[in-house]
């Protein structure tokens, strides 16, 4: 090829090139396969190795790393970088908006442009004449570190900016991160080479930045979103020439966007304060769901001749904050483990914290789960701990600070006997559980046994919460499950703290909850590891509830889902004297139907074998299991000549080879959710 010919197809090369990365990582809508892309990527390469000549800054080739440097080099940022204030709570955004109205002194509502708060570093990136020339931290403020070399491997960050509207300087800023997908990957191989994990993203960010080598930098997939503008202008001038932005800061952040630079696409431009909480509120919602951490939410007075107006204190902007969001780890104080007795007996330590404001919520106590997890954390009482609540999570403790820890630290001993009953405990082989051997002696198995009795999967009692649970016990009303149907309106009226009407309706809704279900009526019994598709699945291969009380755990274990354990626990359920007397009144008092035998052509899968292998993505492989046993057919775990299909998941191994070789039919997972829609299952 000419050198003429062979510049233009590298300029073709550079472009297409280009417009592939912005579609892959600014869109994440890829155009093309890998393969295409690696093909003209090495096509480049190849033209650029043998013509060295022709190389230039823009060429996507350069987003692989270079030569390692022995130090950053210093910026000085032409217009400083500013930091944001912080506000925690609603009332000091009120008074940051309060603030800025008074200042103004204006009743025109002020727009404010809202988004995010990324967890990640702050940086400025510099084009000159449409390409990417440099990009530097923070600092001071004043005074960053050179890390084009770093920057220039980040993906989604173009070297070169879409069309040809655009001043000859621009500097954008925005926050480079560690999307949380990438920060795990990353940890995981860590993790895999004995190499010390980041504590989390930015730190994984800030690491990945720091690196002199670049070609480091290019294999940790950080990425970039835009949230303002820095210098703009000549290339000889020292002044702002800001005649190519508009005035709204929103409107700014989409122009730099058409030029191929990304934003964050939770961006949105508020009609005024009003709408500020809802911001908030929603992002906070979405936080776990979003693919990048976050830590609040930003917002900035949209009209910019207002945010000149407002101006600076120190180095940061009065027209704009951080609306934080709670913390979600916090220091606090082990005062004391109890211990609580569960449904099963089952003996929890519950950790006893000095209250902390953590992820929102005041929490004084977590549960320390058992002896192995007490041993991880090797805690003592007077220890100081982390405390993580993390969205709707359950406070975790999640390690001890040990250099705070107390000459009079105390170690946590569990008791020889039942905190409640006063019976011996055991710990099972095996098992890290210890539990108390009462039974329904124990007045904690029994509240918790009624408690389960009425909850909502089971007889969904109404108007019968824990509290009253409790306090029927406590009061000698109630000690099992069939007392409850034995209340009266007058001993419940004359409870304290209960007033006439809840009392008349938990008489009602007691009444209501005798008709039930059969598998309803399985699950509230509350017999250990008999969830409620075990009741459904027993229900269903019974059809009546005398057959369950007198199957041995040899025909137990024919059902789906029920294994040695559950077989056992059944068993022994039903030989207790006293759950013999408890079932045999309510037997007496409530009434169920049996479950009804399909005909056949409620059965469409009659005599038809399935082996289910693999890993389902839509369904649990019991859920399958049960559906596929609803519609008639037979499950099986291997494969034969008898098989007739074999639903293959993902990374399906030797049964799939063994289908194959005997010419069993193979469903995909999508094509076992169209059989099941077919018969009206929805999955
Ligand atoms: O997402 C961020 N961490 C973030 C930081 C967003 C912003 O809009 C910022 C910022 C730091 C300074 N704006 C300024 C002025």
């Amino acid at each position: 090829m000419s050198d003429t010919s062979l510049e233009q197809r590298l300029e073709q090369l550079k472009q297409q090139i280009n417009q592939y990365n912005h579609q892959y990582y600014v869109l994440d809508q890829p155009t093309v396969p890998d393969a295409e892309y690696d093909r003209l990527m090495r096509e480049l390469i190849t033209i650029e190795t043998e013509q060295p000549a022709l190389k230039s800054i823009d060429s996507p080739s350069q987003k692989v790393g270079g030569q390692a440097l022995k130090s950053f080099s210093q910026v000085n940022h032409q217009l400083p970088m500013l930091s944001l204030d912080n506000v925690f709570s609603a009332d000091e955004w009120q008074a940051f908006s309060k603030r800025i109205t008074d200042r103004l002194a204006s009743d025109k509502k002020i727009q404010f442009c809202a988004e995010p708060k990324l967890d990640g570093l702050a940086v400025s990136l510099r084009y000159e004449n449409g390409l990417f020339v440099q990009a530097a931290t923070r600092g001071d403020g004043a005074v960053g570190e050179n890390i084009t070399e770093n920057v220039r491997t980040i993906k989604s960050i173009p070297l070169k900016l879409q069309g040809d509207d655009y001043p000859e300087v621009l500097e954008v800023r925005g926050e480079v991160f560690m999307p949380k997908a990438s920060f795990e990957q990353l940890n995981e191989q860590a993790k895999k080479k004995g190499d010390k994990a980041f504590a989390n993203p930015r730190n994984a960010a800030a690491g990945s930045l720091r690196q002199l080598d670049s070609k480091i930098t290019a294999k940790r997939n950080l990425a970039f979103y835009a949230y303002g503008i820095g210098f703009v202008g000549k290339l000889d001038a020292l002044e702002l020439d800001e005649s190519w932005l508009e005035n709204s800061h929103y409107q700014r952040l989409c122009q730099i966007k058409a030029l191929g630079l990304p934003m964050c696409p939770e961006v949105k431009l508020l009609k005024d304060d009003s709408q500020v909480d809802s911001f908030y509120q929603h992002i906070l919602t979405e936080r776990g769901n979003l693919s990048y951490e976050i830590d609040g939410t930003v917002f900035k007075v949209d009209d910019i001749s207002l945010q000149k107006r407002l101006g600076f204190v120190a180095r940061a902007p009065r027209w704009a904050t951080a609306y934080k969001f709670p913390a979600q780890e916090e220091l606090t104080i082990l005062d004391d483990v109890e211990f609580q007795v569960g449904r099963t007996g089952a003996i929890t330590p519950v950790a006893r914290l000095q209250p902390v404001f953590v992820g929102g919520v005041t929490v004084s106590n977590a549960t320390l789960h058992n002896q192995d997890e007490i041993d991880r954390l090797g805690i003592k009482i007077k220890d100081t701990v982390i405390i993580r609540r993390a969205g709707d999570v359950i406070p975790q403790i999640v390690s001890v600070v040990l250099d705070k820890r107390p000459e009079n630290a105390q170690d946590i001993a569990f008791p020889s006997e039942c905190p409640v009953c006063q019976s011996a405990v055991v710990r099972a082989e095996g098992e890290a559980v210890l539990r108390c051997t009462g039974g329904l002696y124990c007045g904690a198995q029994r509240k918790e046994a009624i408690k389960h009795f009425s909850s909502r999967k089971a007889l969904d009692i109404d108007g019968l919460g824990d509290k009253l649970v409790e306090q029927l016990v406590d009061e000698n009303l109630i000690q099992t499950p069939a007392d409850l149907f034995k209340l009266t309106e007058l001993d419940v009226s004359t409870m304290e703290r209960m007033g006439q009407k809840s009392a008349d309706n938990l008489i009602k809704s007691l009444s209501i909850a005798k008709n039930t279900t059969l598998p309803k009526f399985i699950y509230a019994l509350g017999i250990r590891e008999v969830g409620e598709t075990t009741a459904t699945n027993l229900a269903h291969y019974f059809l009546n509830f005398n057959a369950i009380k007198v199957a041995d755990e040899d025909t137990l274990q024919k059902v789906p889902d029920v294994g040695a354990v559950v077989a056992k626990n059944i068993v022994s359920f039903f030989k207790q004297e006293h759950n013999i007397e408890v079932i045999s009144e309510l037997e007496s008092i409530m009434s169920w139907p049996d479950i009804e035998v399909k005909s056949a052509d409620q059965q469409p899968l009659i005599n038809q074998t399935f082996v289910l292998t693999g890993t389902l993505t839509q369904m649990g492989r019991n859920e399958a299991k049960a559906i596929l046993q609803t519609l008639g057919a037979k499950v099986s775990g291997s494969v034969s000549a008898k098989t007739h299909y074999l639903v293959a998941g993902e990374k399906a191994g030797s049964k799939l080879t063994k289908a194959h070789d005997l010419g069993v039919e193979v469903l995909t997972e999508d094509q076992l959710v169209a059989l099941f829609s077919q018969h009206n299952i929805v999955i």
